[in-house]
């Protein structure tokens, strides 16, 4: 068994901007349509959510009511505020009181700075879907977006001195009714992965071993992706690696993995519906050839190929090859079976320097070979 990290992630904003909605969505298997049902949260409701076996993120949804959170910026300040990893701050884009908003947000961001200096901070504009038909060029987001990163940089003059670094802020427009609620969180969760450039060089190696143009890996409850083969989840054009360029991947869907998500949650509930339990799946299409898989105990990979001669059996060979190698990255220091990444690269060993924290060894429970 592997060593479990704690990571504390606040999710704050005003009242019914979607905070525990997106938290049911994706930590409960809640349709967008069963939102609408939940009450207003009282005070602060924490919740634990086990990700990877090895991840344990605790959750505080804290109500947005005015008194609620005068009360987390004075009495609560150091229980609420202190060792914070994360802090995903939800607007409602169709919000009327945007000024108040943006007060409350800056007195947030004065308090999460003042005791977790180095906070990830996740601003999630929310309720996209209301807004698309009558602004398409999402003007009022790049607005809103605009005054968010005012006040953060505001904030961090005011706060901090020359050299000192702090956590970066990353902007995303959301709805909880379509995919982009998925590109949001797994961007969250994809930080709080410990040892996350070790699984995405192995993605890389094992896309290039099975001559596929992909190689990605999502959370099995909640299909959210955690990591990606080649050029890191979200980048331009410009870093794709020669593999992506030569497999096309500029004209791939950018929204691919957060779609897939979907569909695959969509697809397992009626699975679950119909009494079948969702193991995974292959296909071979005209134009690629796609398989899904278990990974470890709590991950599926899908790895995407184009040649046509790469048989669906080829890629489920390696995955099991692949499975063994990292089953034992769970506990041991020193691996027994190395793939020809580990092989040539001392750096990517766990005692690699820098690497001290036991709790940083692991990034998931082994599967059926550990
Ligand atoms: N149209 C739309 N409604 C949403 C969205 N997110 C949440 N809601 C609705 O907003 C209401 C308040 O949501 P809730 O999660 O309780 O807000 P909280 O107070 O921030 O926890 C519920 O009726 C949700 O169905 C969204 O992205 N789009
Ligand atoms: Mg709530």
């Amino acid at each position: 068994m592997s060593t479990t990290a704690r990571k504390k992630v606040l999710l704050m904003g005003k009242s019914g901007s979607g905070k525990t909605s997106m938290r049911s969505v994706i930590f409960s298997n809640y349709s967008a349509r069963d939102t609408k049902r939940l009450g207003a949260t009282i005070d602060v409701e924490q919740s634990a959510v086990r990700f990877l076996g090895s991840l344990v993120l605790n959750l505080w949804d804290c109500g947005g009511q005015n008194n609620f959170v005068d009360n987390y910026l004075t009495a609560q300040k150091d229980t609420i505020f202190a060792n914070v990893a994360v802090l995903i701050y939800v607007f409602d884009i169709t919000s009327t009181e945007w000024e108040e908003d943006l007060r409350y947000f800056e007195d947030i961001l004065t308090a999460l700075r003042e005791n977790s200096a180095d906070a990830g901070v996740w601003i999630l504009v929310n309720k996209m879907d209301l807004l698309d038909k009558e602004d398409p060029k999402r003007t009022r987001y790049e607005e809103r977006r605009a005054d968010v990163i005012r006040v953060d940089e505001r904030i961090a003059q005011k706060s901090l001195g020359d050299g000192e670094d702090r956590g970066r802020l990353r902007c995303f427009p959301t709805s909880i009714w379509d995919e982009s609620l998925y590109k949001a969180w797994s961007s969250v969760i994809h930080t709080l992965i410990p040892n996350i450039g070790l699984i995405t060089s192995h993605l890389t190696y094992l896309r290039d071993v099975c001559l596929a143009v992909e190689a990605v890996v999502f959370e099995a409850e909640t299909f959210l992706v955690i990591a990606k083969s080649g050029s890191p989840l979200d980048s331009p054009p410009s870093e794709f690696d020669k593999q992506e360029n030569r497999g096309g991947a500029s004209v791939l869907d950018p929204q691919r993995f957060e779609k897939i998500s979907e569909i695959i949650k969509g697809f397992r509930k009626t699975c679950q519906r119909t009494g079948e339990q969702f193991l995974g799946f292959e296909s071979k299409f005209d134009e690629c050839t796609v398989v899904l898989e278990p990974m470890t105990r709590n991950t599926f990979i899908l790895i995407v190929s184009v040649d046509p001669r790469v048989e669906t059996a080829l890629m489920q060979y390696n995955i099991v090859n692949a499975q063994i190698h990292l089953s034992e990255f769970a506990g041991k220091i020193v691996l027994d079976r190395k793939c020809g990444l580990c092989r040539n690269n001392k750096e990517l060993r766990y005692d690699a320097p820098g690497d001290l924290d036991p709790s940083v060894r692991a990034w998931d429970d082994p599967g059926p070979y550990g």
